[in-house]
This record gives C-alpha cells, structure tokens and sequence, in this order.
C-alpha cells in the first residue's frame, strides 16, 4: 500500500511564504513581526498555544482569523474581533494550488481587513476530512479542516433508513485518513425497531469506535455525545442529506432538548423529507461552524450524496484492521487474497471467520483508491506543468518590462 499521510499534504504555507517573499519587497510596512498576540476573542474558536506557536513561525502578512462559512469561493471567518466576510487574495489563484489547499471550513487562516478581507495564507492542518468530489475526476473536496472529531450520521429512520455499512467503511477510511476520531451516530432511533441490530452491525465494521443511537428529535441518546463536546473542541457531521445533521446541531445547541429555545444565532435549517421517496433535498447548502454555548465548535455540513474515496490511504488499514492482521499470516507478502496458494484471508473466509462481503469491500476501496491516487498523481503534475508555466511568462514580462 502507497501510504501518503497527511504530512505529505500540499503545505499551503510553501506557496504563501513565496507569495510573502514578493511582498515584502513592495510594501515591508504591512508585514507583522515579531510576536504577535492573538486577540483573546479567538481562543473561543479553538485557537490555542500550539496554533499561536505555529503562527509565530509561518510568514505572514495579517492576524489569524478561522474560517466558519464557506460558499462558492466566498467566505465567512472570524478574527479577534467577530466575524466579517472574506475572500482570498490574488496570490491563491496564480499560484494555480490544489483545491484542497484552499482554506475550508475550520481552517486557519493569514487574513488582512479590507472592505471584504483578505485572505493570504493557510496555517498547516492538523487534520481533515477530504473526499473526492462526486462526478468529476480527480477533484477533492474539504469537507471540514482541523477536526477532533467525525460524526458518521446515518439514520435509522421509516422516512429516511439511510442505514449503510459499506457507506460507512468509506466514511471511516477517510476520517481515519485524515487524521480525526470517528464516531458513528445513528440517528431517527424514535422511528426504528431493530436498533440494537443496527448497532451491532455498525459495530462489527467499526471496531473501536463509539457507536451511539440517538434521537435528534426527542433528545434521546443525545447525552452520549456531550463528553467529546468540550470547550475548543471542533466536531464535523457528515451523512447523508435528510440524515438528521442539522436536527442534531439545533438539539446540541439547545443543549441536548431540541425544544428549548436556543440563543443568539438563528438555527440551522431543517428540511421536511419527501415522503414519496424518502430522500432529504440538501437543505443545507454550505458548510457552518458554529459554537455551543459550552464552547464547543460544530460544523454542520451539507449532505454527501457520494463518499468518494481519495488517494491517500492511511485509513484503510484501520477500517480492515483484521483483514491486515489475517494477512500477516498468508505465503506471499504480496498476496492479494484472491485465489493465491496459503492464503491466510481466504481460509477465513472458508473458515467462517471472516465475513466475505468485508473481504470484497476491501478489495473494492483498495482498487478505487489505487485508480484515485493516479488520477491525482497525473493531475498534480499537469497543476506542476500550469504553475511552471505561468512563472515561466511572470518572469518574461518582467524581463521585457525591465529592459523596456
Ligand atoms: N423522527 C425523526 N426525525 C428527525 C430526526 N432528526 C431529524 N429528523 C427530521 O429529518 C428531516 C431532515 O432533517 P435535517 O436536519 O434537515 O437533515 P440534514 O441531514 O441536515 O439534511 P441536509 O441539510 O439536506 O444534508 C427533518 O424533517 C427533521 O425534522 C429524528 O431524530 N427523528
Ligand atoms: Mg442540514
Ligand atoms: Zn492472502
């Protein structure tokens, strides 16, 4: 297996520390320097002493500021002072970067005031959540950046049964990959029958990670999430649409009782499902960080219709733990368990041992990420071949401008 972590990751801050060497010959009197004191406001977004360390060692032209809303190309963050709208700066599109080194919802960013601010530079993530974008080749998408932890909703429900443990490998792969805890949260329990069986289902494909059924609607369960809600704490739910995800974020911000009336901000939007076809119809639209008034942060996130899995694959191995144990014990370190002599997977699965539909999931994913990461292979070398380009011009025009 290719094992491309998350240290191998396009460092956003490379390209940034370029664009600020460029700067600085312009205009030295924006650069901050020395150490800068992050405006206490920001510790209520997570911010921390290992981020103000971080900061204090990356090149950088403003204040550091998060980013809660993501639209479109534009985006919402907050810095010190509030919140304010922004857009990224020039640098970010002639340096023709890789979509997920854009900044994404929960990342933190080099921002500057203007009338919108600017965006110039993303600080290293500490984890992710990346998918391949449905449809089209090879395109990744940041579904949320600097996650402690991945709430896996699916619904147990009459109106959206969305229950899925194939699905769910997918989903666990990615946020092992990534760097965040998983946590499986099957919703609609007030609507199911057979909840105890859907657990142990859930349970057999995630090993080792909570599994908890819940009732956004009535508050049930809702008492098993709030340990891991804690001040700082930043939480992605991803599902499905019509899964329940935003019913869940306005329970949790009403404290776990989805009737008490909530604070400050408006509550995120519930859809009605269609009933004809059990469907939600994406009613949220962009990806929202918000805070609990116990200082957690949640991020609330349209939902995925394709979970597509991306190059990297660190967290296969975690999702098929046994199925790599087992094949520690097969002849050829090579094996791919399919038909090969002193197959260690196979006789498991004659055996009884090993569920033969995980065997197939895994050879499954194993192919489609195989197939992914030459995709991005190719597709990084035709970004490489566009940046090269462009420089090549850059350096052309300024050429001709200086002998002019
Ligand atoms: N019975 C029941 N209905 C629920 C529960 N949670 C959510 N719903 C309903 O399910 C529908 C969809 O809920 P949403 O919260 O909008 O779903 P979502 O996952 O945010 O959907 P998108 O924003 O489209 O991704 C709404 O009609 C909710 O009232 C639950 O625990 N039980
Ligand atoms: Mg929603
Ligand atoms: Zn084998």
């Amino acid at each position: 297996m290719r094992s491309r972590g998350l240290g191998t990751l396009p460092r956003p801050f490379l390209f940034v520390a370029r664009g600020v060497a460029v700067c600085r010959e312009k205009k030295e009197a924006t650069l901050s320097t020395g150490e800068q004191v992050p405006p206490a406001g920001l510790a209520a977004w997570g911010w921390d002493a290992g981020w103000q360390a971080v900061w204090d060692e990356v090149p950088r032209l403003g204040e550091p500021a998060r980013v809660i809303e993501e639209q479109r190309g534009l985006y919402r963050i907050v810095t010190g002072q509030g919140a304010c709208e922004a857009e990224l700066s020039g640098r970010f599109r002639h340096e023709g970067m890789a979509v997920e080194a854009l900044p994404g919802v929960g990342d933190y960013v080099d921002a500057t005031p203007a009338s919108r601010h600017r965006i110039h530079g993303v600080l290293p993530r500490r984890s992710q959540f990346v998918r391949k974008a449905a449809g089209e080749a090879a395109r990744l998408q940041v579904a949320a950046a600097n996650i402690d932890y991945t709430f896996i909703v699916q619904a147990l429900g009459q109106d959206v049964h969305d229950f899925n443990v194939r699905r769910l490998e997918r989903y666990l792969a990615l946020a092992w990959d990534g760097g965040s805890s998983p946590v499986v949260v099957l919703n609609k329990a007030d609507q199911a029958q057979d909840t105890a069986a859907r657990i142990e289902e859930a349970e057999a494909v995630a090993v080792g990670v909570p599994v908890w059924a819940v009732s956004a609607a009535t508050g049930a369960g809702l008492g098993q999430l709030t340990p891991l809600l804690q001040p700082g704490k930043t939480v992605v739910l991803l599902g499905s649409s019509g899964v329940g995800k935003s019913t869940l974020v306005n329970a949790l911000r009403a404290g776990g009782d989805p009737h008490a009336a909530s604070g400050e901000e408006p509550l995120q939007a519930v859809g009605a499902v269609r009933l004809q076809d059990g469907r939600g119809r994406h009613t949220t639209t962009s990806r929202h960080l918000l805070r609990l008034a116990g200082g957690a942060l949640l991020i609330d996130t349209p939902g995925m219709r394709e979970v597509g899995l991306t190059g990297l694959d660190g967290g296969l191995g975690s999702v098929f733990a046994e199925i790599d144990d087992l094949a520690a014990g097969c002849r050829f370190a090579d094996c791919r368990h399919d038909g090969e002599p002193g197959c260690a997977v196979q006789d498991a699965v004659v055996e009884g041992t090993l569920d033969p539909g995980r065997l197939d999931a895994y050879r499954r994913l194993e192919r489609e990420q195989a197939f992914q990461a030459r995709k991005e292979d190719r597709a990084l070398a035709s970004a490489e071949r566009r940046l090269w380009a462009q420089r090549t011009r850059d350096s052309r025009t300024r050429r001709r401008e200086k002998f002019r």
